[in-house]
């Protein structure tokens, strides 16, 4: 059965990989499932074609035959069920791999996501100012958390799964921010995830959608 994601028709990032169809995209080819893709505008996004999948009207989607999701965490739990590979075999690993897809999602992205809206959306306010080193820090507080879990190991729990994709995901977000940086294994982490073929086949076929060119190779 094909498996067709949305994604947006040009990213506001420009091909940076931000937006979240790159999570989805990275977890397919984790698994190495095909997948096609529906580029939508951000005014077909309301309509109520797009809206009978995504009651919210975002990206990304994911249709495979009668079955239509939406949320990311939901379609790469999906994703990762169906398919080996990003899920451990053993039932309590297995729990904790998912829970780790939780603390991303429920945990150390609303502060990221925080941080981005004080910056892009509320940087021209007049108290902006005085409120940006308060919502870094608790960004910070979030990472000195995740940083001490993860030490000195490669993933969060034992093989790379599903929760250290989305744990990357969301820290990719941190990366041109410079506070990633404060934290060496941190950094050390999304450029393990950034390393692995599949991202990188996720970021490529992303890139070429944003930049009208192929992935090379
Ligand atoms: N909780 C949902 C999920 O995880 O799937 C959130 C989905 C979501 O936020 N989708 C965004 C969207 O469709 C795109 S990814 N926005 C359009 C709208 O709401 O009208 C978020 C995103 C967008 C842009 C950047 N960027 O440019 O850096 C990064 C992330």
């Amino acid at each position: 059965m094909t498996i067709i994601i949305t994604a947006f028709e040009r990213s506001p990032d420009g091909g940076k990989g931000l937006a979240r169809d790159t999570r989805v995209r990275w977890a397919l080819e984790e698994v190495g499932q095909p997948y096609e893709v529906r580029l939508v505008s951000f005014e077909a996004m309301k309509q109520p074609a797009h809206l009978a999948l995504h009651p919210f009207g975002q990206i990304p989607t994911y249709e495979e035959g009668d079955l239509a999701l939406f949320e990311t965490g939901s379609i790469v739990f999906h994703i990762a069920e169906r398919h080996a590979g990003l899920l451990p075999d053993g039932a309590d690993a297995r729990a904790r791999a998912i829970t780790w897809m939780f603390a991303a999602l429920n945990t150390v992205e609303p502060a990221i996501l925080e941080l981005a809206t004080a910056r892009l959306l509320d940087g021209d306010k007049p108290w902006s100012e005085e409120r940006l080193p308060l919502v870094e820090d608790r960004v910070r507080d979030r990472l000195k958390q995740l940083s001490a879990r993860l030490g000195s190991a490669d993933w969060l729990d034992g093989g790379f799964s599903a929760g250290d994709l989305l744990m990357v995901s969301v820290l990719l977000r941190l990366k041109s921010s410079g506070i990633l940086d404060e934290y060496p294994n941190l950094t050390a982490y999304v450029a393990r995830g950034e390393a692995r073929p599949a991202y990188k086949r996720a970021f490529a076929a992303q890139l070429a959608i944003n930049t009208g060119k192929p992935p090379a190779g």
